[in-house]
This record gives C-alpha cells, sequence and structure tokens, in this order.
C-alpha cells in the first residue's frame, strides 16, 4: 500500500526539502498541494504512512466547486462502517487469585477507512488490540500465543514489571518463535493510562497494530478525579496513516457526552510522530502523565501526545454541539478532498 507505490517515490524527490502545506492558486481553478511532513521530519521520511492522494505532494487539480463537494461528501460519510472494532475489553478468568488473559498474535486484513483493507499484525485479530483492565497490586497473568509468521514479544509500556516480564528480545527474554508462547506474570503498577506493545521489529509490528490499551485501575480510585464516561485514544500512523483506535476518518468513531459530564480521555501515541490533540468549542484538564498524577493539573485546548506518551485529562461537556477534535499538524487531517486521519468529534448533547 501506498507508502511502497513509486507514485509516492517521485512525490519525495518532487518535494524535497519543502515545508509546510501548500494550497496555490493556478489559472482556471485551484490546485491543492499537501505536503507530508510539517512537524519537521521531510517529505523523504521512509516509514511515514500515505493512505492516499490527499496527503502526499502530488498536486490534485480540483476547482473549487469539486473540493468543496470532496469536503462535504467525506463529513457525511462519517461515521462511516468499516469491519472490525479495535479495543474491545478482554476478558479474563481468575486462577488462584490471578487474573488470567490470553493474547494470540494474528496476521490479519485490517479495514482503516471504507474499502482500505491492509495487511496488519495483531493481537487478537483487532487493532488496537484488546484492552487490558487491571487493578494496580492484584497479580495478572497474560499468556500469549504468536500464529504469526514472524516472531515477536509484548513489552508492558509504563509498569514496573520484574526484569524478565519487560518483553524486550535478547535483553531480558528469547523471541517468542512462530507457534511458541510465552507466559507473563506481573502485579500491576503504577495505576494509570499505559500500554503493551510489540518490542521485536516494532517498526513494522508495533506501526502495523501490535499495540494496545492497558489500564490500571488505582486501588483506591479517590486517588483520581471522578469521571462519568472513559474514552481511550490510541494514535498510530502507519497502516493506513494517520488513525485513532485503528481507523482513519470518516471510519473513526465519535464520541458523545450528556451536557454537564465529565469524560475521561486517555490520549495514548504508539506512533512515530508527535500528534497534539484539539478539541474545539471545550477545555481539557490535564490530570496525569504516563499514568502520574500532576502536582498540579493544568487546563488547555491542544495537548501535544509524543510517542511513547500518555496524558489524561478530563473535559466537562458543558458546552453543547457536534465540536472537531482532531491532530493539530493539518497534514494528518485536512487535505484539498476534505478531512482524513485523526479526526472525530465529540458530541454534547
Ligand atoms: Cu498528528
Amino acid at each position: 500500500m501506498g507508502m511502497h507505490e513509486p507514485r509516492q517515490v517521485s512525490r519525495r524527490g518532487l518535494l524535497k526539502g519543502t515545508v509546510g502545506a501548500v494550497v496555490a492558486a493556478a489559472a482556471g481553478g485551484v490546485v491543492g498541494y499537501t505536503v507530508r511532513g510539517a512537524d519537521g521530519r521531510g517529505a523523504d521520511e521512509a516509514t511515514s504512512p500515505t493512505p492516499d492522494d490527499q496527503q502526499g505532494g502530488t498536486p490534485i487539480p480540483m476547482s473549487n466547486d469539486d473540493m468543496d463537494r470532496a469536503a462535504e461528501a467525506v463529513v457525511k460519510a462519517f461515521p462511516a462502517k468499516t469491519e472490525g472494532t479495535g479495543g474491545v475489553p478482554l476478558e479474563y478468568r481468575m486462577e488462584s487469585g490471578v487474573r488470567v488473559f490470553e493474547i494470540v498474535c494474528q496476521d490479519v486484513k485490517w479495514e482503516v477507512t471504507p474499502g482500505q483493507k491492509l495487511e496488519a499484525h495483531t493481537y487478537n485479530g483487532m487493532v488496537p488490540g484488546p484492552e487490558i483492565r487491571v487493578v494496580e497490586g492484584e497479580p495478572v497473568r497474560v499468556i500469549v500465543k504468536n500464529e504469526m509468521s514472524q516472531s515477536t514479544s509484548v513489552h508492558w509500556h509504563g509498569q514496573r514489571v520484574p526484569n524478565a516480564m519487560d518483553g524486550v528480545p535478547f535483553i531480558t527474554q528469547p523471541p517468542i518463535k512462530p507457534g511458541e508462547s510465552f507466559v507473563y506474570e506481573f502485579t500491576p503498577g503504577p495505576f494509570g493510562s499505559h500500554m503493551y506493545h510489540s518490542h521485536h521489529n516494532a517498526t513494522e509490528q508495533v506501526g502495523r497494530g501490535m499495540l494496545g490499551a492497558l489500564i490500571v485501575e488505582p486501588k483506591d480510585k479517590s486517588l483520581e478525579p471522578a469521571f462519568d464516561i472513559d474514552y481511550t485514544f490510541i494514535m498510530n500512523d502507519m497502516l493506513g496513516g494517520f488513525t485513532i483506535n485503528g481507523k482513519g476518518f470518516p471510519a473513526t468513531a465519535p464520541i458523545s457526552a450528556k451536557a454537564g459530564q465529565r469524560v475521561r480521555i486517555r490520549f495514548m501515541n504508539e506512533g512515530q510522530m508527535s500528534h497534539p490533540f484539539h478539541l474545539h468549542g471545550l477545555t481539557y484538564e490535564v490530570f496525569a502523565r504516563d499514568g502520574y498524577l500532576l502536582p498540579q493539573p493544568f487546563r488547555c485546548d491542544t495537548i501535544n501526545v509524543a510517542p511513547g506518551e500518555r496524558w489524561d485529562a478530563i473535559v466537562v461537556a458543558d458546552n453543547p454541539g457536534v465540536w472537531a477534535f482532531h491532530c493539530h499538524i493539518l497534514s494528518h487531517v485536512e487535505g484539498p478532498k476534505g478531512m482524513f486521519g485523526m479526526v472525530t468529534v465529540l458530541i454534547v448533547e
């Protein structure tokens, strides 16, 4: 897909050294140009995604009316139906006081936007992998079976696990070869919003889907601020381009709240670029970074989420409407054919 097509190579050559997005007026209409790399990484960046021609460097000759029609059509298509939902809570069983989870690493086709079915590496066939929810201090066992054609491993990102459970091949364990299993055991902590992901051939394996949310609830729930609804946004920027929870706009999921509700949003970045998430019309109260409570929560409307980081915010739904909610690196979200990638909405009813 995308990044391997010759079209992309010529784009990179054409635009090498160009910075930012350019929309140039041309005789007889408007020619839209978009350039990846608004975050400074440049147009020849090798691992960068390009889900379709909306964000590459090829000039798209479009009349103004055509641009408006395309922008309207993609918004009207939202939320578009695609096969597969990621981040589904993972069931567990109790064995002698231990919460036991099972994960199978599988190669599947994953539909990122309608009709865009791509080769993915997954946990239990979904992107992101299933949400693992545990409680601080209550032991867990995760049995990982590898049914892929590549070796793999699982790293518990943000957890203070015993060294042998850290999931880094040749540093703490041998790789889990195809057909093999590995059993991870640890006692969760610190609490907060954490992640799990492959630590083997990770550019490809994490890029193509081997990531998930590891949510550690505090033993003492009063330590975290109160909330009514709990949403997780995991960002990635390889498989099918710029995604929230494994989907690109218009297939991203809208989130909603009733007036006055306190909405918790857990931002997690499993991608290779920073993604500053901007919420229209409302305010974040950011209270934790990487699970750790901030000494003083702060307010803002744009929170930069660097690769590997997690940020937790409360949004008080005090302004009714359908509010755009998106990464503010514009080449990750909007081009001449309208919005794509890391865009969703927060509906306040
Ligand atoms: Cu972004």
